[in-house]
């Protein structure tokens, strides 16, 4: 027999909705949910039957047996996981408190679950995995607009001009996005493409600028001073919404076009152009913050510079340029009703410190990588167990030896996974987590123009012995005597919890997968109706809450150490076929990309007597990797770029055990090495050592 079911992509954290056949019980086919995708999916998302048939996956609860690393597991039953898992965390907070208690989890819509046993516990201590990804961004969103990095969505459709700095939509993709800008292109949107490489994307864009590794904010303040000294901002919207504007303009007076061409190598003349053309086009333009711009030590005020101008060309709550993403409040509707809010918030202050030590982060979820120091040293707290839920640190964030000698320290490592993360193959137990074609979900909001309620549905039996999430947080929640938390039989009746007072029920979603909350798109009135969510209700461009935590609203810009000859900025990022460090094991990917290689200028690599496709050493602070070098002009001559997430140590992975180069590794020492207000890790600052293998061993002998 034939079904389609509506669901939800899981094989990147993008979510994409999509329609799947299934017959006689084996999925078949998946598409892009026509309703919203008209049927398009990537090549990552075509790849997801080959996960869910694939046997390289947890497939039933695992308790390590040997040392932690050495991989050797005894299979068990759930009950026998989760009664361990219980009987080990009772011990723990019993001896420690339940703040000892860590968990992260990839953000995403579905986060209710497992923050909400968390706080039934005790522990404040919830994170994600943001430190290594948009912090920085976010953290400088907030700070212009109270708002942050989710808050705000892009009207490509109407925008007339698109500024991108290394957000490479079209390989790093989301498919609804990639589509519109395909679209908005053909329309006859203009492009420019800011990055130390070429990428899909670059390629699409009129304008493509090679920029100096790091300098982006440089470049900013040439824009930002040309477009005050020229007059080609938006003097209503900049004097009616925003604080601080005199200071901005005192600021910027030094970094002249001609300043940040010497920096950035972007010639004064070609930024002078830029910024000129931007304000013909204003308000329908888009400034891109990205997720992180580049991961330095100044990414905060590089970004805050992205926001500042997009405020100066008014691109605020207007077709055509950034959009408040509304909910349904927005709309005068209910939203779900989350199970975190029937349970108090536990009164412990976070181990990470977020929210009281430093109190310019948002305390929401934290830094990660500041939980490293509590567990390490006990303070302010001894942190003793750590659940890591679709996470992988060990992968994400620097320095491997670093956090297993943290790691080390802890009772209890728990790992809620689908893959074989490094982290999870680090665990004391590993529960296995249905596929996402395996398994319904809870029902998830997403905020748009137009806010909907999106449901994941259940397409095929769990190929193994594995659990969706609302069963297994349930089933531990009810060991741990908080079960009253948790308070669903069955995942129908977690789904009509979630939506009590909103006027739907479950049935609402089987026609399309999802319900729109309502037909037709507001914005905000631009004379009196807009509200930011700062102090001041304004856009702060001097933020007084900044500047209480004892870091400038406008940074002076640092010039960078020079890198010497023979080093590099290691760049990296994504590519359209891979997910981050878990899809490199996938069978159809593996064939498609199976290896990364490391991209280096053509003419410096021919200095070097390096050869296309030879491979070479890369090497940072003792830590060294062999990897094929790519020759090509197409990359500044000062950066290094490979594809993120190879390199795996998983030894059952057998396509991606040991294949490729692990960049993450070539940090070490990274976990100090952050921005100070932004939070993010600066995984670029220190450069990395690349040299022929011939002459790398010639000197080592
Ligand atoms: N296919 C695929 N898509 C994904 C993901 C995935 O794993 N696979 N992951 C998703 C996630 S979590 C994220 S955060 C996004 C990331 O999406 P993006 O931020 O768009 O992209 P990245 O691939 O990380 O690439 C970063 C780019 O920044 C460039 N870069 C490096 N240094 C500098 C610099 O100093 N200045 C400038 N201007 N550019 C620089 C790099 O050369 C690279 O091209 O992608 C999302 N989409
Ligand atoms: N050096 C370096 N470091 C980086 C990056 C980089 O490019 N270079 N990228 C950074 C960025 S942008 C980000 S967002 C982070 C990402 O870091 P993470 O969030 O840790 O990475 P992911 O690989 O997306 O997901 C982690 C875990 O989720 C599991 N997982 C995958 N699919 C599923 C599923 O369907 N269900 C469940 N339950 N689990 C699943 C995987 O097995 C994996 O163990 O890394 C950051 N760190
Ligand atoms: S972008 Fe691709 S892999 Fe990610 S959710 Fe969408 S279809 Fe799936
Ligand atoms: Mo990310």
């Amino acid at each position: 027999m034939k079904r389609s079911v509506y669901s939800m992509c899981g094989m990147c954290t993008v979510r994409c909705p999509i329609r799947v056949e299934v017959e006689d019980g084996i999925a078949t086919w998946i598409e892009g949910n026509p309703h919203i995708l008209g049927g398009a999916l990537c090549g990552k998302g075509s790849a997801g039957l080959s996960f869910h048939y694939q046997e390289e996956r947890p497939r039933s609860p695992m308790i390590r047996q040997g040392s932690r690393g050495g991989g050797q597991w005894k299979w068990v039953t759930w009950a026998t996981a989760l009664d361990y898992v219980a009987d080990r965390l009772k011990s723990v907070m019993d001896t420690h408190g339940p703040e000892s208690l860590l968990m992260s989890c990839r953000g995403g819509p579905f986060l209710d679950l497992p923050e909400t046993l968390l706080k039934a516990l005790g522990s404040p201590n919830f994170t994600n995995h943001d430190a290594s990804c948009g912090r920085n961004v976010h953290h400088a969103s907030l700070s212009v607009y109270g708002l942050g990095r989710k808050d705000f969505i892009y009207d490509l459709k109407k925008c007339r001009h698109l500024v991108l700095y290394g957000r490479n939509m079209l390989e790093s993709l989301k498919v609804k996005e990639a589509r519109e800008l395909m679209e908005a292109l053909s329309s006859g949107m203009k492009l420019t493409y800011i990055d130390v490489r070429q990428t899909v994307t670059g390629s699409k864009a009129g304008r493509f600028w090679m920029i100096r590794p790091g300098t982006d904010y440089a470049l900013n303040l040439g824009l930002i001073h040309t477009v005050i000294r020229e007059r080609l901002f938006d003097e209503a919207f900049v004097n009616r919404w925003t604080d601080g504007f005199d200071g901005l303009v005192r600021h910027v007076e030094p970094y002249t076009p001609e300043w940040a061409e010497a920096r950035t190598g972007i010639p004064a003349g070609e930024i002078v152009a830029l910024a000129r053309e931007l304000s013909e086009d204003r308000p329908k333009v888009v400034f891109h913050p990205g997720w992180m711009l580049a991961r330095y030590l100044d990414s905060f005020y590089a970004s805050r510079s992205v926001h500042i101008l997009n405020v100066l060309l008014g691109s605020v709550e207007v077709e055509g340029g950034q959009i408040i993403a509304k909910g349904p409040k927005d709309y005068g509707k209910s939203g779900l009703k989350t199970l975190a809010d029937g349970v108090p918030k536990p009164a412990a202050k976070r181990a990470d410190g977020v929210g009281w030590k430093h109190t310019h982060f948002d305390a929401g979820v934290g830094l990660f990588h500041l939980f490293y120091h509590a567990m390490l040293h006990g303070d302010p707290y001894p942190l003793r167990a750590y659940i890591c839920h679709r996470h992988d640190p060990l992968t994400a964030f620097p320095d491997r030896e670093a956090q297993r000698a943290a790691l080390d320290k802890l009772d209890l490592i728990v790992a809620l996974d689908a893959k074989f993360g490094e982290t999870t193959w680090y665990a004391d137990v590993i529960l296995p987590l249905a596929g996402y074609l395996e398994k319904d979900s809870p029902i998830a909001v997403q905020k748009g123009k137009i806010p909907r309620f999106i449901m994941r549905r259940q397409a095929i039996d769990p190929v193994y012995d594995t659990k969706p999430e609302w069963w297994i947080y349930r089933e531990l929640a009810r060991r741990l005597g908080v079960g009253r938390c948790f308070p669903y039989e069955t995942v129908e009746h977690l789904w009509r919890f979630q939506l009590e007072g909103t006027g739907y029920t479950p049935a609402d979603f089987e026609e399309k997968g999802f319900v729109d909350l309502a037909k037709q798109a507001i914005l905000l009135g631009r004379d009196t109706g807009l509200k930011f969510k700062t102090p001041s209700g304004k856009i702060e461009l001097v933020s007084p809450a900044l500047e209480k935590a004892g870091f400038a609203s406008f940074e002076k810009y640092r010039d960078k150490e020079p890198v010497p000859e023979g080093r590099f900025r290691l760049a990296f990022g994504r590519h359209a076929i891979h997910t981050q460090g878990h899809t490199q094991n996938n069978p159809l990917l593996h064939e498609v990309f199976p290896e990364n290689v490391l991209w280096i200028n053509a003419t410096v690599a021919g200095k070097m007597g390096i050869r296309e496709g030879e491979v070479v050493e890369i090497s940072a602070r003792g830590v060294k990797a062999h990897v094929r070098a790519h020759l090509t002009e197409f990359i500044h001559p000062e950066a290094v770029f490979t594809v993120h997430g190879f390199g795996r140590t998983v030894p059952v992975l057998k396509h991606a055990f040991n294949v490729g180069f692990a960049d993450q590794r070539m940090a070490k020492g990274g976990l100090d090495l952050f921005d100070p207000v932004g939070g993010g890790i600066a995984y670029m600052e220190a450069p990395v050592a690349v040299r022929k293998v011939r002459e790398a061993e010639g000197k080592a002998a």
